[in-house]
Parts: C-alpha cells; structure tokens; sequence
C-alpha cells in the first residue's frame, strides 16, 4: 500500500451552504469532486495528523463509495484512527453523539438530509467539529478556501475495508473501527427518557406508527420502539434504509409523509404517529388527526421538557431559529427562561449549547434537539412527546388544546417556491429591500406594517456577525412574513416565504391555519410583487 499525492485543479461550486456540501449525486460523482473537498475539510481543520474522525452517513446512493474513499484519505492525511457505523452507517444525531462520546476531533457526515437519494437525487457531506455540532461559518468559509486553491489531494492506494461487520482493520497506520451504529445513541436516549413510563403506556394499549421513510432512523427506531420500548412488530414502517429510500421523498412533513398522514387521519388511526428524515435529525409528530407543526412542538416541549428525567432540573434557555413562530417565546417568558433568536442552521446553536445558555433548541424546518448531542434530533423528539403523553396521561390533541389555552396560539406556515431561477428570486428581494425603508406605517390587507429589516445575527458567544438572513416584514399586531432563500436546495433557487399570526384566545384557537393567516399570505404576495418577479403566486410545498 502506497500513498499517492494526486495531482487536482479547484472546482468550482464546492461551498458549503446551510448544512455542509449539498450537489446533484453525478456531480459529486465526478473525477475529483469528493476527494478535493474531503482534502478540503482536512486542510481547513490544520490537518488530520494524529487525529480521531467519526465517519458514517444516511446510506443513500453514493455513501458506501464516499466512506471508503475518506478512510483513505483520512490514513493518507495522517489519521491515528476513524470511527465508523457498521455499512457506513450513522444517523447525523448517532454521528453527534459518537463523537462527543469518544472525543474525537470530529466526524464526517455523509447526508442531503430530507433531499431525495439515487445517482440523479442528491448527495451532501460536512464536517462536525469535536462538540459533536456542523462547523460554524469561519471553518465552512476556510473549506472553501482550501478547495478554491486546491492543486493535490492525498490518499492511500487501498482495497475497500469491509464494513459489514464490527470490527478493527488498519488502512496503513490508522485504525478503522466499525461499530454498531444504533447501541450507544440507544442507551443515551434511555438516561434522557422515563422508558419505564413509555414502556408501561404502550402496553396498557396506546399505539404509536413511526414511519421512518426507507432512511437512516429505520434500525434505530426498530431497537429503540419495538426492542426496548415493547411497541409490537410493525410500528416502525418504511424501516429498511435504501439507497433511493425506495423512491421516498424523505422529508418528514404533511406533504412528503402523506403515508402516515393518510393512516393518521383514517379510520382506527393510532393514537401517536412520526416520521423522520433521510438520516434523522428531522421529525415531524401528529396524533389522529392533529398535525403538530415544528414551532409548535418545540413550545410544548418546553413546557414540559421537566417531565423527562434528563431534564427534570429544568431548561437552561431556549434557542430557535429567526424565521420559528415565537410560540416557544411565550413559554421561555412564562418560565422566566432567556430565549434566543439565531439565523437558520443547526449551527447558530452550537455556541449558546456549549456556553451553557441553552439546553433546547429547534426550528421550523422539523428540527428539534437539545443540547445531549450538537444536532437536531429526531427521534429524541419523538422519545420525549412520548415521555410528556405518558407523564401528563394525555394524548396529541388534548395537549396542544391545553397548551394553546394557556399560552394563545401563533398561527403559523412556511410556503415554499421551488426550483425558481437564481437572478429571479434574488431580484424579488433586493426589489423588497429597496421598499424597505417606506413599509413602517402602511397599511396592507387591514394591517399596519410596524417594521421592515433584514436580520442580523451577533453570536452572544463569540461575538461573530451574520448578515442577510432573513427578510422580515412585522405588523403592528405582531404577526409577521419572513423570507429567504433556502440554502439546501439544489436545483436553482427556493424562496422560502415564512407566515405567523399570534391568536391570544380564549376564541379563535381552532383555526385552519392557513385560512387564520389569509392576510398575511396576501399581503406576503402583494409587498413581494411575486407575480411580477417569479411569475407565480402559488407555492411548490406548504407545511
Ligand atoms: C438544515 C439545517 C437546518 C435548516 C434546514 C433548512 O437542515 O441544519 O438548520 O433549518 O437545513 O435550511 P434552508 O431553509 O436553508 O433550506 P437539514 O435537516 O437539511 O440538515
């Protein structure tokens, strides 16, 4: 076995959007494509020498190759030893959590998350730094640097490891060590959960379907929910990871989850249903015939994230993305809890989880977490709406009627327009910035525009500043319209258009969403000129 120094040119396009390396399978597939941007990561981390990886992905086309040719890399950069799932195998939280576990000096994930996967879907790398959390924005912004001047990259002139089973293997000097992927994230959630409460629920007759979208979180959910928790044989559907994920789009939301929706609005629909995404940091939670949206979800765990026995201290503070209702505010306010807004990107919450400011987090985009591992987490999410149904001896419908009397309700949608061209939609919101400053004071659709700005994050941490995330338009009542451009698509542009209305009660909290915000969706459409700038006022998504 030799290490050979291969000779390469940059390519272009290899920067990091809101979570890692998102392309088109073929492009990553090209000659150099991955292997420049590994040695990327390498670089931009002041080398691999000596150094402990995790490595492990969501199993979609492409990921049994990626890994073998980044435990070359990694032993031609040096690396003392990588950690990996058995067949390549983590989900992103198991990856999180392994990494922490074993201090490692962080871990390579292989994921496009939610995008569909084959040779003509999607594929997407990044790198965890040692907190087990995505590299923040100066380490991506050194990634790219490194692959915008890349002239070599290194790697060991190998067979392929056989990852099949547990065990240990050299690639040169490093050691390969392929572990089960499931066991440790398992037992870290049984410290977190009441399993015995769970347990006792399921067997008193409450049913629970947890669709895990042919993705990562099928072994993980069959160990966790029929193994250990005693949910008969079958609960977890859609349970074989494929590397097409059987042709599912897997994006745990009413759209793309229409399976369990379906059988959650049907007739004898089980009393807890869940889905999960392509490698399982997403979730969405619905009982028979409640759709929980993302914003929502994070409020209720806040309220009574005490209820499980990781968290029976309380919350440290609450963190959610800019464009997130402000559901969670309400509680965090009620609770006395210091509540933080951060731009969108599990990322921004890194610094507040490590400082100790925050120990939930979440975001409308089906992200949940908290600070038990660095990432959003799906299943943790469904464990703990477990916990909270078994401990409060409810179900779906009766909390979030309960919860929506205490607190009011933030009506709330994200309406996304897809695949648009790039100059189109960037036109549509530099067109908004330039009205920006004659909005305060307007009235539109009976409302009085309050503010009109861009957001501007300073890290309360570090001190850091990101600009430009998000277009926000408040009203004088408090109901909002936020815009952005998605950065984890992969074909042309998506226009994300972000829409909430705050009901305080005791009338009006059993709205159909998206008839309790008709004016702001109006008024979205008609501030943005959409027609004119997109050619279409009708979204590709809601959720
Ligand atoms: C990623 C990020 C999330 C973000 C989401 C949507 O999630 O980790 O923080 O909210 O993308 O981002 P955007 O609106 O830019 O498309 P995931 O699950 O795709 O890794």
């Amino acid at each position: 076995m030799t290490i050979a120094t291969v000779p390469t040119e940059p390519i272009t396009g290899q920067k990091p959007g809101t979570s890692g390396l998102r392309k088109k399978t073929q492009v990553f597939m090209q000659r150099h494509y991955l292997e420049n941007f590994v040695q990327a990561i390498f670089d931009a981390i002041g080398g691999a020498d000596g150094k402990t990886f995790v490595v492990g992905g969501d199993g979609r086309y492409f990921n049994d190759r990626a890994v073998q040719v980044i435990l070359r890399m990694a032993a031609a950069n040096g690396a003392a030893k990588v950690l990996v799932g058995q067949g390549g195998i983590l989900s992103t939280p198991a990856a999180s959590h392994l990494i922490r576990l074993n201090e490692t000096d962080g871990g390579i994930i292989l994921s496009a998350s939610h995008n569909p996967g084959g040779p003509d879907e999607d594929f997407g790398i990044k790198f965890n730094m040692p907190n087990g959390g995505p590299a923040p924005e100066s380490v991506t912004s050194a990634m790219y640097d490194a692959a915008s001047s890349m002239t070599e990259y290194r790697v060991y002139e190998s067979h392929d490891i056989d990852l099949s089973a547990i065990g240990t293997h050299a690639v040169g000097d490093m050691t390969v060590e392929v572990l089960d992927p499931v066991a440790d994230y398992a037992d870290l959630m049984e410290t977190l959960f009441d399993f015995d409460a769970i347990r006792a629920m399921i067997a008193g007759g409450f049913r629970v379907r947890m669709d895990s979208m042919c993705a990562v979180t099928g072994p993980y959910g069959v160990e966790i929910l029929e193994n250990r928790l005693g949910a008969p044989r079958g609960t977890v559907v859609n349970r074989q990871p494929l590397p097409d994920f059987g042709g599912m789009h897997p994006d745990p939301n009413p759209v793309w989850a229409k399976m369990l929706m379906d059988e959650m609005w049907g007739a004898d629909a089980p009393d807890f249903g869940a889905a999960s995404d392509g490698d399982g940091d997403r979730n969405m939670i619905v009982g028979p015939e409640v759709y929980v949206s993302p914003s929502d979800s994070l409020a209720v765990i806040a309220a009574n994230a005490h209820l499980a026995k990781g968290y029976t201290d309380g919350l440290k503070g609450v963190a959610r993305s800019m464009p997130t209702s402000g559901a969670v505010d309400r509680v965090a306010a009620a609770k006395g809890l210091d509540c933080f807004e951060t731009p969108t990107g599990w990322k921004f919450f890194g610094n507040l989880m490590d400082a100790g400011r925050v120990s939930l987090c979440g975001e409308e985009s089906f992200g949940t977490g908290s600070d038990h591992v660095r990432e959003k987490d799906g299943l943790w999410a469904v464990l703990m709406w477990l916990n909270i149904l078994a401990k409060r001896g409810e179900g779906v419908g009766a909390v979030m009627a309960s919860h929506f009397a205490e607190y009011g309700r933030n009506y709330y949608s994200r309406h996304d327009y897809e695949a648009l061209e790039n100059a189109k939609a960037e036109g549509l919101l530099s067109a908004l910035t330039a009205r920006f400053a004659d909005l305060p004071g307007m009235e539109v659709e009976g409302m009085t525009i309050a503010s009109a700005d861009i957001f501007k994050y300073e890290d309360p941490v570090d001190g850091s500043v990101s600009d430009n995330q998000g277009w926000r338009i408040v009203f004088e009542d408090g109901s909002r319209i936020v815009m952005r451009l998605s950065g984890t698509g992969t074909t042309g542009a998506t226009l994300r258009v972000y829409l909430e209305r705050y009901v305080a009660g005791p009338d009006g909290l059993d709205e159909e969403p998206q008839a309790a915000l008709g004016p702001i969706i109006r008024a979205a459409r008609s501030l943005s000129d959409m027609e004119t700038h997109i050619g279409r006022t009708e979204p590709d998504v809601i959720t």
